[in-house]
């Protein structure tokens, strides 16, 4: 039964050497370097790869940005899904440039993640053997051609909302990666809106009921996205003290709450929250209790599509094999040629 704990990596010893055990002498060595890394950290800086880390705040950084890297290869499968079955030749071609924009994500958030010393080959073992967790709303099926606008709309509108703080995250890699990211994502959000506007406003009877069906589908998992409660939340601490993390879980979800009512009221949707209203006093939305056993059901292995999902990554791997053969084979018989080129001259 595999479980998406991410933390695995370098914790089990499985995905990662251990680091060996440091002497006391070592410990002495690397005061100064923790006291240059904390005052760098005091004073808002950013932390370069080539700069003293850490261990932990390696690992955090590897643990968060795999997971991430991960969520936004998984990401496109529910949205791969509708490709073939676009209404028109606009959306069908907005969607696949959409889906090919988060391969680009993932891409990019591995290689910033490669920067801290794990490597590709690891972090996929550790996605493809159920070890490491991706983003809990992935795990949901997309029943319906409104579920592509809603996704756009909500799930990438949290992920901005969670992301934007990210571009000031302390490690400069992960925050340079963030600000081409947050650009795309925001181009995802807005296509995903205008076609649910357009369907609100021009579609049939059918067509408006199927948007509010998959935005009653889609709201509490959207919600979720952004972690457990700040008082549920072990790494929250740590990883804000850290810089890592600029606001918590719950901060951000209220953020996106307050963004998103007024959204819903243009396009014509309701949320399904009975308890979802301003509070005049402390000039926010309440809303209502978010079902957390859900939540650590899915994050646990056991929601909608976790198999599915999972399946059609280990697939793709398998089935892939002989492309990445090929690359390699093409790139040591260049390698080669150069060689025995310079041997030559
Ligand atoms: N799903 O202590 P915290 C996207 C885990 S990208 C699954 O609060 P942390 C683009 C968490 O890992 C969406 N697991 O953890 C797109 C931890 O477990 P661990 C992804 C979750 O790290 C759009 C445990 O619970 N975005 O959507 C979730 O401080 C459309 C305790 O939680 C990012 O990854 C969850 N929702 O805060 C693509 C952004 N929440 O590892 C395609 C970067 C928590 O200790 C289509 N990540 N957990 O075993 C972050 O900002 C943070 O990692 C959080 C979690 C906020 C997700």
């Amino acid at each position: 039964m595999y479980t998406q704990a991410m933390d695995t990596i370098g914790k089990d010893g499985n995905a990662e050497p251990k680091a060996p055990l440091r002497s006391a002498d070592d410990l002495l060595a690397e005061a100064p370097l923790q006291q240059r890394f904390d005052a760098a950290i005091d004073a808002g800086d950013f932390i370069e790869a080539k700069d003293w880390m850490p261990e932990h705040y390696r690992k955090t950084l590897v643990r968060q940005i795999s997971q991430h890297a991960h969520s936004e290869i998984v990401g496109m499968l529910p949205e791969g899904n509708w490709i073939s079955r676009a209404p028109t030749l606009k959306r069908k071609a907005i969607l696949l440039a959409k889906v090919q924009d988060e391969a680009g994500h993932g891409l990019d958030l591995y290689a910033a993640a490669e920067t801290l010393g794990t490597s590709r080959d690891q972090m996929l073992e550790a996605l493809h053997s159920g070890k490491a967790k991706y983003s809990s709303i992935f795990n949901y099926p997309t029943l319906s051609w409104a579920d592509m606008g809603v996704i756009g709309w909500l799930v990438d509108g949290a992920a901005i909302m969670n992301q934007v703080p990210l571009c000031r995250c302390s490690y400069a890699p992960y925050a340079r990666a963030m600000i081409r990211v947050c650009r795309e994502e925001s181009f995802h959000q807005r296509q995903g809106f205008e076609a649910l506007l357009t369907m609100m406003t021009h579609g049939t009877p059918a067509q408006k009921e199927m948007v509010q069906d998959a935005v009653n589908r889609w709201w509490w998992p959207s919600l979720m996205m952004f972690g457990p409660a700040d008082a549920d939340s072990p790494n929250s601490e740590q990883s804000m003290r850290w810089g890592i993390k600029r606001l918590s879980n719950d901060a951000l979800r209220q953020k996106f709450v307050d963004a998103t009512v007024e959204q819903a009221r243009t396009l014509g949707v309701t949320m399904p929250d009975p308890d979802l209203k301003w509070n005049e006093e402390c000039q926010q939305h309440d809303f209502g209790a978010i079902d957390w056993a859900e939540f650590w059901q899915v994050v646990g292995g056991e929601g909608p599509c976790n198999r599915e999902r999972l399946g059609a990554r280990v697939k793709a791997w398998d089935e892939g094999a002989w492309v990445r053969d090929a690359a390699l084979a093409h790139s040591r018989k260049q390698a080669a040629r150069v060689a025995t080129a310079q041997v030559a001259a």
